[in-house]
């Protein structure tokens, strides 16, 4: 059993009862098991430099970050799944109930399979308030109160009072009936093999908030109310009432009947505790990394594309990479480690090919025509990035691994999830008892640039900015052009560990460029001259194309060719970045090329042109310190988005093949003299294209079905 703490400053807690079963002490010598080592544990508390007052990374036997609430729940269940023995004892703060993230969680009975996975506990803290207010949940009738979970598909059972001989009394009993109630129900389950959703088990544990806290401080009512929140005795420098009233407080607990004269927990209540690994701070199942295997890869030079010459031959790269991760599932299905989440869109985002190897996962009632679900399903999808994204993070803190797919834009809605777990991979990365876990890896698709139906509510691609905020040793981001390059970078972030990768790539028929010789070496260096497109070989590039995601690489290469046809003489340097993080100084990011290699690519002074596939300024953000910044023109997505084709979205943002070489027109000094010829001819070209799909709703055939030339 593991223990996830919800509520908002549940830290002590966990740290408490693993400091008294003795891990904390294992794990942290210099917090010894003596009145020394109390003196440390009381001083680190919300102390600078010390432990913050949430379960955090560094609380022994803690999967869970307190500090934002709402993910508890959605953490405990991916905790669970696939985990046949495990049972998760999960607090539930009544405040933390409320957010978006906890409210939807409780839906995850519905995906948990009592036969193959393990269980998860609720125990909802009722105590009545927040940091200032009362709590919703504790303010509706009990009716109300047990009608709600047992429409969420569980049985309550509430404890309740004031006394804590009593309640410590029902408390445990209450807990053995309902773990030997969970037994049960696994155990004809197993028995019948035949799993059927169960309604399990959840208390409702109504205390007083601040519960044997002070009653009264500074005459307002304290135990029992919001004012016990976090730190119910301020002013303690001031205020020598405050002090008198916490020891009387810390006196009430009668330490000298639990510890002798030097400081160690009696060992009568010592011997209370489990040993070894049953302990709460040494299960490692709370240390994933422990746990975790390999997974069992297949060959994904197997799934290859075959691009006889580049940017002829049409493929979908997501259609692609379900093949591939088909077959990464079928490998591993017998050691139940790998699963795939999503919001409802693995389909849509065609990695369909994994339902001829597995069903979505689904525990509630099932319809006639109902395809591809069933109760032990490997494929994760409920309508809440949250709950995905919580399920994802429980799944791989506990040792297994994971791939989440998402429209490109609504992944959003989990920023703050993403923001926290990759915190914890920075703050674990230095604890050197935490083994690193599988790395979290996202593919971002159904992207900005093909949303030709749905519109500018599914145009954006600002994730990117999001991620690259975080620490530069736990984030990757990842572009890559086609189907080729797309296999070889999935491949590498599955194999990756403590890592937050974000993959962005197109699921519509495109153009490849790489075959798979060719986009292995590309995906290994992240960044380079695609030769086969430049003419500057043995001379000084006039202008450097440099381009970043599927339909930016396709624009700027259309580009190449106008100019090739329009300004044979002009020499240009095409340039293709599948790993962002490339662009950044190598002392920012461990990726990132030294100033030298970047000046070799980008030059010191060619005028350089920049497609990229989200917000522009990004490039600008991870390049301001290079030497041919000044020369560096970006083009991309400016929040110009709208129900249209697919080529008029490019040219709304002047990301498309004609703004493109106006750009190069501009920025080339030597290019004058044609200049206003070769502008007019564009200005025609764009001019006949709106008229176009003004008249066909759709794009003119020739940028439509454009294809490389060859040389
Ligand atoms: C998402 C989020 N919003 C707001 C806060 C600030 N906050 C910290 S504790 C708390 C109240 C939590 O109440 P509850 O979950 O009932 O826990 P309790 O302290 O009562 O045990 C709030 C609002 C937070 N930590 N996370």
């Amino acid at each position: 059993m593991i223990f996830v703490a919800g509520p908002g400053h549940g830290g002590p807690g966990v740290v408490a009862n693993t400091y008294l079963e003795g891990t904390y002490s294992e794990l942290y010598p210099e917090v010894s098991r003596d009145a020394e080592g109390l003196g440390k544990l009381f001083k680190q508390f919300s102390f600078p430099g010390g432990i913050p007052s949430h379960a955090a990374p560094e609380t022994p036997g803690s999967i869970h970050e307190g500090g934002e609430l709402g993910y508890s729940l959605a953490h405990a269940f991916g905790a669970v799944f696939d985990d046949p023995d495990l049972i998760v004892a999960c607090v539930v703060g009544d405040g933390e109930a409320e957010t978006g993230p906890l409210a939807t969680a409780w839906h995850s009975n519905k995906f948990l399979n009592p036969v193959t996975d393990g269980a998860v506990l609720p125990i909802l803290h009722l105590n009545g308030y927040k940091i200032a207010n009362p709590t919703v949940l504790a303010r509706i009738s009990r009716e109300e109160l047990e009608s709600l979970f047992l429409g969420y598909g569980y049985q309550p059972r509430v404890v309740e009072g004031s006394d804590p001989g009593t309640m410590h009394q029902s408390m445990a009993a209450t807990l053995e009936a309902v773990i030997a109630e969970v037994r049960a129900i696994q155990a004809q389950a197993r028995a019948k093999g035949r799993p059927t959703r169960p309604r399990w088990p959840m208390i409702i544990l109504r205390t007083l908030k601040g519960w044997t806290g002070p009653k009264e401080v500074d005459g307002k009512k304290t135990e029992g109310s919001w004012r016990s929140h976090q730190v119910p005795l301020a002013d303690m420098a001031t205020k020598p009432e405050h002090v008198r009233l916490l020891e009387q407080w810390m006196k009430s607990y009668r330490p000298e009947e639990l510890f002798d004269e030097a400081g160690r927990l009696i060992p009568e209540l010592a011997g209370l505790a489990p040993a070894g690994s049953r302990r709460m701070g040494a299960n490692p199942h709370a240390n994933g990394g422990v746990l975790l295997h390999e997974l069992k890869m297949p060959d994904f030079r197997g799934y290859a594309v075959a691009v006889p010459g580049p940017g002829t031959v049409v493929a979908e790269a997501t259609r692609v990479l379900g093949a591939f991760l088909r077959d990464v599932m079928r490998r591993n299905l017998d050691m139940r480690n790998f699963r795939v989440f999503g919001p409802d869109e693995t389909a849509s985002n065609r990695l369909g090919a994994l339902f001829e190897v597995t069903d979505r996962t689904w525990m509630a009632d099932g319809a006639p025509d109902d395809e591809h679900l069933g109760a032990d399903g490997r494929v994760m999808e409920i309508l809440s990035e949250h709950t995905c994204q919580g399920w994802l993070e429980g799944y791989l803190l506990t040792g297994r691994h994971g791939f989440f797919s998402c429209y490109e834009a609504f992944i959003h809605i989990v920023d703050s999830m993403f923001n926290q777990h990759a915190k914890w991979l920075q703050v674990t990365r230095q604890i050197p008892w935490r083994r690193p876990i599988a790395s979290l890896n996202y593919l971002l698709t159904s992207h900005v640039w093909r949303q030709d139906h749905n519109g500018f509510s599914h145009q954006d691609p600002g994730f990117i900015d999001h991620v690259v905020n975080k620490k530069a040793d736990v984030i990757r981001v990842y572009l890559p052009p086609d189907a080729n390059t797309l296999l070889s970078v999935a491949d590498h972030c599955l194999r990756s560990r403590h890592y937050v990768n974000v993959i962005v790539a197109g699921k519509q028929p495109a153009l490849q460029y790489l075959d798979m010789d060719a986009a292995v070496k590309h995906c290994t260096a992240g960044i380079g001259i695609w030769e086969w497109a430049s003419n500057d070989r043995g001379v000084e590039p006039d202008v450097v194309m440099a381009c970043a995601g599927d339909v930016p690489t396709l624009e700027t290469l259309a580009a190449v060719s106008l100019l090739r046809q329009h300004v044979p003489e002009l020499r240009v340097r095409v340039i293709n970045v599948v790993d962002l993080m490339r662009l950044q100084p190598a002392e920012e990011h461990p990726h990132g090329l030294s100033h030298r290699d970047f000046d070799a690519l980008f030059t010191t002074d060619t005028p350089i042109i920049f497609a990229y596939h989200g917000y522009p300024w990004l490039i600008h953000r991870l390049t301001y310190r290079r030497t041919n910044h000044k020369n560096l023109h970006v083009r991309g997505y400016k929040e110009e988005g709208t129900t249209t084709t697919p080529f008029d979205m490019a040219v709304r943002n002047d990301i498309d093949r004609f703004h493109l070489v106006a750009d190069v027109i501009d920025r080339v000094p030597k290019l004058g003299a044609i200049a206003a010829y070769a502008k007019q001819a564009i200005r025609d070209k764009l001019i006949e294209h709106a008229q176009y799909i003004g008249a066909h709703g759709d794009d003119l055939p020739e940028v439509r079905d454009w294809k490389w030339p060859g040389r």
